[in-house]
């Protein structure tokens, strides 16, 4: 491999010419994609890492996850653990799941791993701006938030919840459980933080599969998908296999920072004593 290319993250460049010097290589697939993420609030770019890239990846990945913290609580989706006695007991408020997984925060990655080079990589973050329609994006600030490892295990799931700050979250597979851990997407079931549709939502938190989709989700496949309005969740896994996703989070301005409780409560600390 030539010098000059030794720290490109290892996309597959003959599917996706992030590399290319022609400015209209990616017209056709960020086209795509945007209807795409338009249509279902998600959109899928299979095979976007190298699959040798992707061994590598997990065999530095797994040794991080001993420091890793663990989650595991009862949440209803806007990830609050108490009820609210005010309301119905079938009002989603009051609804809750059990979520069970282990999160491994940035800090603990090299900064030469093939996650941050992608992450910090200007034209993938140009990609992604235009996928998801901002003039630019930037890096979160956070030492854990940026990029970040989710590990389920035998019986580990996540509730339905909102992602409720960013517009959009990427994910890439790294690890398919053997038997279940599907990423199952309920798109639009609310327009924003005061215009939910509460009967849909009812509908998904108490297991109607009407109008649930399972995004489908290869090894080496990103996902952006809008979280702040569409729920979601990872269904159990089952099996000795680890179901390991990395998830990247950028932002519309630069120098923002996780707020330190919230860190508390994923990562089992603040952040700031890195
Ligand atoms: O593990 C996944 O596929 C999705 C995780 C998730 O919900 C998120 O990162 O917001
Ligand atoms: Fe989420």
């Amino acid at each position: 491999m030539p010098a000059a290319e030794e720290n490109l993250p290892p996309i597959d460049f003959t599917r996706y010419p992030l590399d290319s010097e022609d400015p209209s290589a990616m017209d056709a697939l960020v086209e795509r994609c945007r209807c795409e993420l338009d249509n279902r609030q998600y959109c899928s770019l299979p095979g976007f890492f190298r699959a040798d890239a992707i061994g590598d990846i997990l065999r530095t990945t797994e040794p991080l996850l001993e420091r890793a913290n663990r989650a595991d609580s009862w949440r209803n989706c806007y990830l609050q653990r108490e009820k609210d006695a005010s309301l119905a007991a079938d009002h989603p408020r009051n609804i809750f799941n059990h979520a069970r997984y282990r999160m491994i925060p940035a800090d603990l990655f090299p900064e030469t791993s093939a996650l941050k080079l992608l992450y910090y990589w200007p034209p993938f973050q140009r990609m992604v701006a235009a996928i998801v329609g901002v003039p630019r994006l930037f890096p979160n600030e956070d030492p854990l938030q940026p990029v970040n490892a989710i590990c389920y295990g035998d019986g580990d799931q996540s509730a339905w919840h909102y992602d409720s700050t960013n517009a959009f979250t990427m994910t890439l597979m790294l690890q398919a459980a053997q038997q279940g851990g599907l990423f199952e997407l309920a798109p639009n079931t609310r327009n924003g933080p005061a215009d939910e549709d509460i009967g849909y939502m009812q509908e998904v938190l108490m297991g109607d599969r009407g109008r649930v989709e399972t995004v489908s989700r290869e090894p080496g496949e990103l996902t952006i998908f809008r979280g702040c309005n569409s729920l979601h969740r990872v269904s159990p896994v089952q099996g000795d296999r680890l179901r390991m996703m990395a998830v990247f989070v950028y932002e519309e301005e630069p120098g923002i920072r996780g707020d330190p409780e919230v860190n508390q409560t994923v990562y089992g600390r603040t952040g700031l004593e890195t």
